[in-house]
């Protein structure tokens, strides 16, 4: 699908959407809970690396047994850290099979309960059924489906809930002193699925949560000399809530797709695009603490400007911290992307600034992938 086409699609999304009849009106993605392996370590690196701010623990001390959960929030982001006690458990089981990984995009909504009956009756699966908890700050209804792989779609509707996160958590104080580096919401997440599989989660994103087909990218637009993968882009209504959904495609050698659903042993989030307004300073900071990002050749900064045009960034900084930049009818966007975050090739972030694009960075794909089987290759995965 060209560009030109993208945007309007974008454009009319906005345009006709009408919260009223929305059956799921979605006010953002609430949380993102990862279920690992060492909670406690998993949150000194998002917050040591990161920059996030712990703000709320659920465990024995606060009287949740057999688990602990850590609660990590910059801006809008906010991260959920899970381990398990018990060998028993799904969260152990979870971990046994994927190694750390995400297990809930949680979804902001104004009524769970709706949420839930409205989505079971279009066909999802219901994860579990809805609740109602509470404590002195107040009450919060959750309710959850499920979609690709273990993950779930957890709806939580917070009415004028005033606590550090859930009720069961207590607000939490690091003794570290960690600052921002000014990631501000969730762009979008992407899930990877196996062979032949996105149509029928397009499909699923369309009919169950009424969400729109933004755009699509096959096996040309995205065919490296190895890595092949086909990618549609999902929506909401409102445009807040943006799930691509990738799947490997035939290629010389393995697909990045396969690679992925090899590691985590099934389909499962790939990665999360973190927004910043300020790409420059977040990735700066972001290398300073110790992240490490994907590696494109000098040679991708030759023709930058033949490509993108003018950009109100110094291209020595945009070079010297490897940041991609693309151009689409409504603006231009800068990205970077981090290596895996796991040992396992498995998760990973992207940092997105958009400066008027609402595109996915189509012109930096071939760069991009050529840089992640640079990565591949040295695993032995090519
Ligand atoms: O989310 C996107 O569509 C872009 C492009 O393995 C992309 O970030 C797609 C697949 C992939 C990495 C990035
Ligand atoms: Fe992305």
């Amino acid at each position: 699908m060209a560009t030109a086409e993208v945007v309007n699609k974008l454009e009319e999304l906005h345009k006709d959407h009408n919260p009223a009849a929305d059956f799921l009106p979605l006010l953002g993605t609430d949380h993102v809970e990862f279920y690992v392996g060492n909670a406690k370590q998993a949150a000194y690196f998002y917050q040591v690396a990161f920059g996030y701010k712990l703000v709320a623990y659920a465990g024995p001390e606060t009287g949740v047994r057999g688990k602990a959960s850590y609660v990590l929030q910059q801006d809008k982001i906010r991260l959920v850290l899970t381990t398990s006690f018990d060998p028993d458990s799904s969260i152990s089981e979870h971990v046994r099979v994927h190694g750390d990984g995400v297990k809930v995009l949680a979804l902001w909504v104004d009524d769970a309960e709706k949420s839930f009956n409205e989505t079971v009756k279009r066909g999802a699966e219901a994860a579990f059924k809805p609740y109602t908890i509470s404590d002195e700050f107040g009450e919060v209804k959750l309710a959850a489906i499920k979609t690709y792989g273990e993950t779930i779609h957890t709806f939580v509707e917070r009415k004028n809930y005033n606590g550090a996160f859930l009720p069961g958590y207590a607000p939490a104080k690091s003794p570290l002193e960690t600052t921002p580096v000014g990631l501000k919401y969730i762009d979008h997440c992407v899930g990877n699925v196996g062979w032949g599989e996105m149509n029928k989660w397009v499909k699923f994103y369309e009919d169950v949560l009424g969400f729109k087909l933004l755009i699509t990218f096959d096996d040309t637009d995205i065919s490296t000399e190895y890595t092949s993968l086909m990618s549609k882009v999902v929506s909401n209504g409102s445009g807040f809530v943006k799930f691509p959904i990738n799947e490997p495609a035939e290629g010389k050698k393995k697909s990045q797709i396969e690679e992925y659903i090899d590691y985590y042993h099934g389909s499962g989030v790939q990665h999360l695009a973190l927004a910043t307004d300020d790409i420059i300073f977040t990735v700066s900071e972001l290398r300073k603490r110790g992240v490490e990002f994907l590696v494109v050749p000098d040679a991708y900064y030759d023709n930058l400007f033949e490509r993108v045009g003018h950009i109100d960034e110094d291209v020595k900084a945009i070079k010297a911290l490897n940041i991609l930049v693309d151009r689409d009818e409504e603006g231009y966007l800068l990205q970077i992307f981090t290596k895996p975050v796991e040992d396992r090739p498995t998760v990973f972030y992207e940092i997105i600034q958009r400066k008027g694009a609402t595109s996915f960075g189509k012109g930096n794909f071939k760069a991009l992938f050529e840089a992640i089987e640079l990565e591949q290759g040295k695993r032995g995965n090519l």
